[in-house]
């Protein structure tokens, strides 16, 4: 099935599901239907930024259904400039952060502060999200607590915008030791490190920019021609990614995102990242509702949330995201 298809058959099962509901009356269901159709229109953007090398198409890659991304397999700075990505309407902007050298830092700095500035029909920033890695690998993250003071939180504007910070390559925080590569996932000595790079980052870019925010650590993976090491925490930071982006536009991702479940399978266990998502998804669903009347708010809630807390029951064995979220969603759809 190809990605147009399947979302068409997203949302036209939530349009199905809703129109043949014989209790809600006409005019809600006229409402109902523009809602849809307003939802349809939306266009997430989100923004990639970082270090050369920190990972930024590999974690586009993992986690969407584009290998349009190029990973570098060279020390030349492979993204030379800001590049975009239109999966339907999910914009992907793929820009380089600060360290390639001072014109070509003064030259992104200018992108960047370009597209932060932006703003969307309906007065909003067209940047939905900020997403910004640090190369895990790295101990030196000077250059991006400058691109943060100096470039993103000066030009993010009225805070309608979301910035996430996550280290990437978590594997490689002690030179590749502490990984288990048979499940995937840090030892115990490693997760205290990892622990300890997420405080310390925490309170530089406290220090840099008075700004408290605390990055997640995950690995985006890699394969080279000997091996593949799968993602890990890739589910939790979807999870993030979707819990801050507008209710409205979240089914883009859903619509947009990779299916294979080996890349969501291992996480750590302080949540269950793929029910969570699943949550966040069901009230993107809700805004369909959006000036119906109370009855059809009953109606059609009782409908979803009923069908939505079965999935979640069901949801809780399976610790994958992936097809699994996908065909959680459907569900909601097709009973
Ligand atoms: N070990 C490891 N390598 C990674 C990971 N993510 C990316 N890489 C590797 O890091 C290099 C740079 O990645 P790339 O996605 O091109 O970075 P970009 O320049 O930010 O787009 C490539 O060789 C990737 O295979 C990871 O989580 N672990
Ligand atoms: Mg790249």
């Amino acid at each position: 099935m190809n990605k147009a298809t399947q979302s068409k058959n997203l949302l036209s099962k939530l349009k199905e599901k809703l129109m043949s509901l014989d209790n809600l009356n006409d005019m809600d269901k006229r409402t109902i239907l523009n809602n849809i159709l307003k939802m349809e229109k939306k266009e997430i953007n989100l923004l990639i930024t970082g270090a050369t090398g920190s990972g930024k198409s590999s974690t586009i890659n993992a986690l969407f259904e584009t290998d349009a991304a190029t990973v570098g397999m060279s020390s030349l700075p492979e993204t030379m400039d800001i590049k975009k990505y239109s999966l339907d309407n999910l914009v992907i902007w793929d820009s380089p952060g600060f360290g390639d050298g001072i014109n070509e830092d003064i030259r992104h700095g200018k992108g960047i502060a370009k597209l932060l500035n932006e703003i969307d029909q309906e007065g909003h920033c067209k940047i939905d999200l900020v997403l910004v890695l640090l190369d895990g690998g790295s101990r030196d993250y000077g250059t991006t607590y400058k691109l943060l003071e100096k470039v993103i939180m000066p030009n993010i504007g009225h805070n309608d915008c979301r910035i996430l910070v996550a280290i990437n390559q978590a594997d490689m925080v002690m030179n590749g030791k502490g990984w288990d590569h048979e499940l995937n996932r840090p030892t115990e000595e490693l997760i205290e490190q990892l622990d300890a790079k997420v405080k310390s980052t925490q309170i530089r870019i406290k220090e840099n920019t008075s700004v408290d925010i605390k990055p997640i650590y995950y690995s985006a993976g890699y394969q080279d021609e000997f091996e593949t090491q799968r993602p890990y925490n890739l589910a939790k930071l979807l999870h993030f990614i979707v819990e801050n982006i507008p209710a409205n536009k979240r089914f883009k991702i859903a619509d947009n995102m990779t299916t294979d479940e080996n890349l969501y399978a291992t996480n750590d266990d302080i949540k269950d990242y793929t029910n969570e998502t699943k949550k966040s998804m069901a009230e993107s669903l809700m805004e369909v509702l959006s000036d119906v009347s109370n009855a059809a708010v009953d109606i059609v809630s009782d409908t979803v949330v009923k069908t939505f807390n079965t999935a979640v029951k069901v949801g809780s064995a399976i610790v994958s995201a992936g097809r699994s979220l996908l065909s959680g969603i459907a569900d909601l759809f097709s009973r």
